[in-house]
Parts: structure tokens; C-alpha cells; sequence
């Protein structure tokens, strides 16, 4: 048996904090090797890397997620009962159900309603000065996942709503009051929203025809159960959560086309260039640092013991960037995109494997598809300044956003 390299530190959570995203890929370096044992949280941890890591990771015969997440995170970002935690059928169930809800029909409306808004605040920002585009697009998104999901949301709560999604995003990795912001923002919005999902099921509110509020709240089970009404508003809060997420996403792609100007005119009217713009800023920018799992039943693995119960984390960054998968890692360079198939095991920024069978991000097409309908924007439908201002990302904050959330200036429709 090979034996793992291994931190010697007692403990290295202090570690990952302070080194973020790039924890798991400097000690892969340092022992060269792309597994490594070290304690996290005061628990033995295995860490993982690479392509082979991925599909290990997601053979779910091999692990589960039943108890691997931290309860900080599920606190915080991911709730208690969803579909991140489950295994097996009671997975398979819950992750259809999403799936069904990721028609082209559906991606497009919500495409629609994001166009249509962005057109629509225009003026506002004309008349404004100085906007941080991050905080703009997370009220637009908020306004336009909360109509697309059938939640009623009265214009004058837009930005408390903004803020309590985002709460939920930037507790998991922070200490002290924001950390507890997270919480609190999380309990009183899944309060709500099954208050909403009882209103629905009784018929006092009813839920629009088609909607996501209407699938999960008449989603009945493999045994014909309706989900309990707080996981009913769990689900609803990991759609309702991560689009508005994506805010995070546009702001890397206006920073990407202000650092390499180049890729304005490509993308301009172009498909193409368009998508592999797009791909390299998934794969280019940290934002989801690592999966968790734990190990189901003890095996070996390219020599290695992974003993049951043991959490494993996949650095979902650090293969965005692995040496062997993508040459000179570090330069953004969307045409390595060109001509090449998508691997599901080597760009993994949500997740890797398939959709269906495993945990890999349910909303991963409507992603992409804000994202080229924000590029669009970006560079078609208006023009902007962008004024001198640090936008270092700092590796170590998880997320990790330019101080400002990139302001921008001089905003004017073109036409
Ligand atoms: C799962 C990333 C947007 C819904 C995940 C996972 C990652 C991820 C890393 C977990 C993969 C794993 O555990 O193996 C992201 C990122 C996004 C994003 C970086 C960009 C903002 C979205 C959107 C939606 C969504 C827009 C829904 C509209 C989900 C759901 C899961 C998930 C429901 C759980 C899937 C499961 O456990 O089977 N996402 N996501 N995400 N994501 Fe996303
Ligand atoms: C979502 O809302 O589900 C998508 C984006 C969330 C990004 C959160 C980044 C920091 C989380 C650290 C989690 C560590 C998991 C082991």
C-alpha cells in the first residue's frame, strides 16, 4: 500500500481559510501528488484533485453525501433536507424533480425576463454615475428568479431579498456576525417560503400554472408523499439562491472583457467565440472551491486506503486549473476552447459527471445561458466606462469578488 503524503499540521481548517482557494492545490503541489490526507474541522480528510479524482469522486457507489457537508455550510448555504444530501432513489427522485424543471422552454423565459429587465433598468443606470455592476445584476436577478419561479415579490423587497440570498452565499467560510447573518437570513426565509408552500397547497395562494413553485410544492415522493413544507422551501431556496449567485458569474465576465478588451469584438454577434468566452470565464474564476463526500464502503484506490465514513473533498478549483488538464492554467485564453468537447470530468466549476445519476449543479444550462445573454448585453445592448479601481480578487475569500463588485460608469444604451 502506497501511503498518502499527509499535512502534519494537528488541525489545517485555519489553513484552508486563510489559504482559500488554492488550499488543496498548493499542497498537491508542495507533495506531488493529487491525494493527500490532512484534518479539517478536526476530522481526518482526504483531498482530492485531477481528472481520475473526479470520476472517482463521482462514482456513487463509492461515496454518498449523507452527512459529508458541514453543518455550518448547511446552515448557511445549502439548507437541511435538500436534494445536496440525499443518496441513492430518495436522490434520484429529488434531482428529477429539478431536472424536470430545466426545460428549454423554461431556461428560455427565464432568459427573457433577464433580457427584459436589463433593457428596462438601462435608464436608471444612465441617470445613476457610478454603479457597482455586482450589486446591480444580484437585485435584477433577485427581481427576475423570484417572477420565473412563481414566488410574488413586491418591488419594495427586491434589495432586502438581494441581501438575504447573499447572506446565505458569504457565511459558510466567515466567522462571527456575518457568519450568523447567514443563519438568520436562511431561517426566516425558509420560514416564509413554507408558509408561501402551505398558502399554495390549500389553495389560499395559489401557484402560477407551470411554475417551479408549482412543482415543489405538489412534488410527491417514490411513495406518493408531498415534501415536508420546510424541505418543500429548501428546494425553493436552491433555485431561488443560486441564480441570483450567478451575479458573481456576470461580474467575472465584464471583469474578463475589461482585462482582455480583445474579446469584446469576438464575441460580439458570435456564437461561438461567445461559448468558449463563456467556458474559460467557469473555468478561469474560483467561485464553488470544493465538493464533499464521504466514503461508503473502504476501497482502493491507485494504491491509496480510503476507509469508510471518511470525508474526502474534490477541488473543484484546482482541477479548473490542474497543469496536465489545461496547459498554462493561469492565462485566460478562451480559444483552448475551440473545437474541443466539453470534458464533464475536467471542467467541473459545478460540479462533474452527469446531472441525472450524480450531484453535478442542476441549474449548470441556465448558467451558461445568463451568462452569454449577459456578454450580449455587456457588449451590444449598452456601453460603459469602467474607472480606474483595484480589482484584485483575493484568492483567499470564499467567494472571492473584486473589492467593489467592479464599478462602472458612463452607462448608455446604444442603438
Ligand atoms: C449543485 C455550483 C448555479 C442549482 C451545485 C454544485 C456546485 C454548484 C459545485 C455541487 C456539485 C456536487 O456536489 O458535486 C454552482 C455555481 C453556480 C450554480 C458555481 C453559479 C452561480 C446554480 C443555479 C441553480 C443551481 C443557477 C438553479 C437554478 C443547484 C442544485 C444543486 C447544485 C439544485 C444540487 C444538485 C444535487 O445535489 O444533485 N452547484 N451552481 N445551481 N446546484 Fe448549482
Ligand atoms: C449556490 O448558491 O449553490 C451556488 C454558489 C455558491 C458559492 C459558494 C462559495 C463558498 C462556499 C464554501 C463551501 C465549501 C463546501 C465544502
Amino acid at each position: 500500500m502506497a501511503s498518502m503524503p499527509a499535512d502534519r499540521s494537528p488541525d489545517s481548517t485555519l489553513a484552508l481559510l486563510r489559504a482559500g482557494y488554492r488550499f488543496i492545490g498548493e499542497r498537491c503541489e508542495r507533495y506531488d501528488s493529487d491525494v493527500f490526507r490532512t484534518r479539517i474541522l478536526l476530522a481526518p480528510t482526504i483531498c482530492l484533485r485531477g481528472r481520475p479524482a473526479t470520476e472517482l469522486f463521482y462514482d456513487t457507489e463509492r461515496f454518498q453525501r449523507a452527512t459529508a457537508m458541514p453543518l455550518r455550510v448547511q446552515r448557511t448555504l445549502t439548507g437541511r433536507g435538500g436534494v445536496q444530501g440525499l443518496d441513492g432513489t430518495e436522490h434520484a427522485d429529488r434531482k428529477a424533480m429539478f431536472m424536470s424543471i430545466m426545460t428549454p422552454a423554461a431556461i428560455r423565459q427565464l432568459g427573457q425576463l433577464f433580457d427584459d429587465e436589463w433593457l428596462a433598468r438601462i435608464p436608471a443606470w444612465e441617470a445613476a454615475g457610478p454603479v457597482s455592476l455586482y450589486d446591480e445584476l444580484g437585485r435584477l436577478l433577485t427581481r427576475v428568479v423570484y417572477a420565473w419561479v412563481g414566488v410574488p415579490l413586491p418591488a419594495s423587497q427586491v434589495a432586502d431579498r438581494a441581501v438575504e440570498l447573499h447572506a446565505m452565499i458569504e457565511a459558510p467560510a466567515l466567522a462571527g456576525p456575518r457568519h450568523w447573518r447567514g443563519r438568520l437570513a436562511r431561517r426566516r426565509a425558509e420560514r416564509r417560503l413554507a408558509d408561501l408552500v402551505e398558502r399554495t397547497r390549500t389553495g389560499l395562494a395559489p401557484a402560477p400554472a407551470g411554475s417551479a413553485l408549482a412543482v415543489i410544492a405538489e412534488h410527491r415522493d417514490g411513495r406518493g408523499n408531498l415534501l415536508p413544507r420546510r424541505t418543500a422551501a429548501v428546494e425553493l431556496l436552491n433555485l431561488l439562491r443560486p441564480v441570483v449567485a450567478v451575479d458573481q458569474y456576470l461580474t467575472f465576465a465584464a471583469l474578463a472583457l475589461h482585462d482582455h478588451p480583445g474579446w469584446r469584438d469576438r464575441v460580439r454577434d458570435d456564437d461561438e467565440a461567445t461559448e468558449q468566452f463563456v467556458q474559460e470565464v467557469r473555468r478561469y474564476y474560483p467561485f464553488f472551491p470544493m465538493a464533499a463526500a464521504r466514503v461508503r464502503r473502504s476501497f482502493e484506490w491507485q494504491g491509496h486506503h480510503f476507509p469508510a465514513g471518511r470525508r474526502v473533498l474534490l477541488d473543484l478549483y484546482g482541477t479548473n486549473h490542474h497543469p496536465t488538464l489545461w496547459p498554462e492554467p493561469e492565462l485566460f485564453r478562451p480559444e483552448r476552447f475551440a473545437g474541443r468537447r466539453v470534458d464533464p470530468f475536467a471542467l467541473i466549476p459545478q460540479g462533474g459527471g452527469d446531472h441525472w445519476a450524480g450531484h453535478r449543479c442542476a441549474g449548470e444550462w441556465i448558467t451558461i445561458d445568463l451568462m452569454k445573454r449577459a456578454v450580449a448585453n455587456l457588449t451590444t445592448t449598452m456601453r460603459y466606462d469602467v474607472p480606474v479601481q483595484d480589482l484584485t480578487l483575493d484568492l483567499r475569500r470564499m467567494p472571492a469578488l473584486p473589492p467593489l463588485g467592479l464599478t462602472i460608469t458612463n452607462i448608455r444604451r446604444t442603438d
